[in-house]
């Protein structure tokens, strides 16, 4: 036996080969070939679109997808735009999002939405064609090993070795993608496989040994929670896209009004709580508001590097769906130095992972804070921690998101080369999506890229709901936000969905505006448009004076102009696009964005040298936080 085929049988056993049960709880097919048997699947589950690229591996599917009234095809122009979109889809809606690529460069493509839904927990199922499996582990044309290359970015993965078992991978890869804390899976189909017949068995149940989706917390836990609610002085609730993945805003926003416990979410979890309610401290983190960070960890004061502890912070954090992310805790020893933390999350390797937790249970989140509030109804929490209550407001008031016009950006070169040195006319990026909020709302969807603008897109538009906030959180890929909002935007027809984006973000998957008007999917761009790589500026300034290390992308040779020309490139798709330079121009070309039917561009320029504030530095302190604009 060769050392390719060795490996092949080692893995098929990894993914959990079984010996074939008796097909006694299924319901036979006729006779079809692997790739038709796939895509009736795919209708049995529901799939309504999947976001697919073809190639010589993968094109019996495509066969068989021309064959199905139920799915609509969607070709993505490039295999990432594919996977973002149905991560968008996903994000939107719930519902597993799906994508599907040939072997080789079409499968390595997907790798980064593949490592994006892991990384926020997103339900995915990614599907590839695979060589023959005659030519495994040959080095056939067009062969990676994709099983191997993808399994640390997977919830699980499937390299089919039978066609007879496709029906039984595509219902549990949709159960695990979506069952406890979702996450992509990978199913990869040798081309051969796509081309046998047999007639399949669709199975009515999933027997998986040792996947346990449904954890509930025991009462015991729970009623500990309530008591150390009632022991606290200072509790804090720290939520994040756990709320979301598990449908959990109802509850959540019952048991923090029942409890008048004050709410801070991640960036994963903006809209689990309702940003404009009055127990919101909205979100925490490096660019969080300095409130929450100061209610999580106590707010310091630091004269010639000594430290003073000005208030404290926290003495009990419900730390709900949340992941301690460094983009979080910064310096996790002293986030939340003095409290004492509950811990709940679905997934169990989380707790204890990066913050020790004195209360850590393994629960579904809904699960657990609808029992709590059963037993609140019952009997009420005592406390009402006014005092509290008084410390936040002084904190919210004191320190609101803000900005204003710097000395920096009236000296800019933005203002001599474009706005002939009105001061007035310049546009801030906070207000562009100030504005839009407004025109808005906020009601819309919004997808960013990853930069300043994705964090402005976090500060200046409120989110009052879950899934209105689709961004690319824990793995921060550039390039996210424009096929992120193909897919919400197929999801949710009804509503407007805006990428607010960067220009390098908007550049890495520009071609997906080909799908959006071939497809008549009218999602949106807004361009904070700054001609450079900005969050990557804001670290050279603060880390690297200033020093500019390829982060600008304009061209260096007619710095006056912009460049490239978004209206231009648009134009090329035959997306209706526009340019706004003066802010006296942003309201009405917002609101025309937002009244066209069709996919739009509209490319506002701003001024490269904002930063984004409050800014706690990487493995830093809130000691450490800059936050006065
Ligand atoms: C694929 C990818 N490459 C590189 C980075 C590193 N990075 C983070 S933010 C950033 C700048 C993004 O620029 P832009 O999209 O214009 O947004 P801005 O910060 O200017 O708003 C870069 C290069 C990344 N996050 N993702
Ligand atoms: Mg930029």
């Amino acid at each position: 036996m060769s050392k390719s085929t060795k490996t092949l049988e080692k893995k098929t056993q990894r993914e959990g080969e079984r010996p074939r049960e008796p097909h006694s709880r299924g319901e036979m097919g006729p006779l079809m070939q692997g790739s038709d048997i796939l895509v009736a699947c795919l209708e049995r589950e529901g799939v309504d679109t999947i976001f697919a690229y073809p190639g010589g591996a993968s094109m019996e599917f495509h066969q068989a997808l021309t064959r199905s009234k139920k799915i609509r095809t969607i070709l993505p122009r490039h295999e990432q735009g594919g996977a973002f979109a149905a991560e968008g889809y996903a994000r939107a809606t719930g519902r597993p999002g799906v994508c599907m690529a040939t072997s080789g460069p079409g499968a390595t493509n997907l790798v980064t939405g593949i490592a994006d839904a892991f990384m926020d927990s997103i339900p995915l199922v990614a599907i590839t064609g695979q060589v023959a499996q005659a030519m495994i582990g040959k080095g056939g044309f067009q062969e990676t090993d994709f099983f191997g290359m993808t399994l640390p970015i997977v919830k699980h993965s499937y390299l089919v070795t039978d066609v007879n078992d496709i029906p039984r991978i595509v219902k549990e890869a949709f159960y695990i993608a979506q069952s406890g804390r979702p996450g992509p899976v990978v199913i990869d189909v040798p081309k051969n496989i796509q081309q046998t017949k047999t007639q399949p068995i669709f199975p009515n149940e999933i027997q998986l040994r040792g996947y346990e989706a449904d954890c509930r917390a025991s009462e015991i836990a729970l009623n500990e929670i309530i008591g150390q609610i009632e022991k606290a002085e200072r509790p804090i609730l720290y939520c994040g896209g756990g709320i979301i993945s598990a449908n959990a805003a109802e509850e959540l926003r019952e048991f923090a009004e029942r409890t008048e416990i004050p709410v801070t979410t991640t960036i994963m979890g903006c809209g689990a709580f309702p940003e404009d309610h009055p127990l919101s401290l909205r979100w925490l983190g490096m660019h969080g508001t300095a409130y929450a960070n100061w209610a999580v960890s106590g707010e310091f004061e630091k004269i010639n590097d000594v430290v003073n502890k000005v208030a404290p912070g926290a003495d009990l954090l419900l730390a709900f769906g949340v992941r301690f992310d460094d983009r979080v805790t910064g310096k996790v020893d002293k986030f939340c130095e003095t409290g004492t933390i509950v811990h709940i999350d679905v997934d169990a390797s989380e707790l204890n992972k990066n913050k020790p937790a004195h209360l850590p249970i393994v629960s579904d989140i809904k699960y657990a804070l609808g029992r709590l509030n059963e037993l609140i109804r019952k009997r009420p929490i005592s406390k009402k921690f006014k005092s509290w209550h008084n410390q936040i407001a002084n904190w919210k008031a004191k320190a609101p998101f803000g900005y204003r016009i710097t000395q920096e950006v009236i000296k800019s070169q933005h203002m001599i080369d474009h706005l002939q040195g009105q001061e007035s006319e310049v546009i801030l990026p906070q207000m562009a999506i100030e504005m839009l909020y407004e025109l808005t709302g906020g009601d819309a969807i919004i997808t960013t890229g990853v930069g300043q603008h994705q964090m402005w897109a976090g500060q200046y538009y409120r989110y009052k709901h879950p899934r209105q906030l689709l961004t690319s959180a824990g793995l921060g890929a550039m390039g996210y936000g424009y096929p992120a909002a193909l897919g919400a935007k197929v999801a949710r027809p009804d509503k407007h969905v805006i990428d607010i984006d960067g220009d390098g973000s908007f550049l890495m998957n520009v071609q997906e505006l080909a799908t959006a008007h071939i497809e008549k999917i009218a999602a949106k761009a807004l361009v904070l448009n700054n001609q450079h790589l900005g969050m990557v500026v804001q670290w050279e300034d603060k880390f690297y004076q200033s020093n500019r290390g390829h982060t600008y992308l304009g061209d260096p040779e007619n710095m006056k102009a912009i460049y490239p020309d978004f209206v231009k490139i648009a134009q090329g798709f035959n997306v209706p696009a526009e340019r706004v330079m003066y802010k006296k121009d942003l309201r009405a070309a917002l609101q025309r964005m937002l009244d066209s039917k069709e996919p739009y561009v509209l490319d506002v320029i701003v001024p490269y040298t904002e930063h984004v504030l409050p800014f706690i530095p990487a493995g830093k302190t809130v000691a450490d936080m800059i936050w006065k604009p």
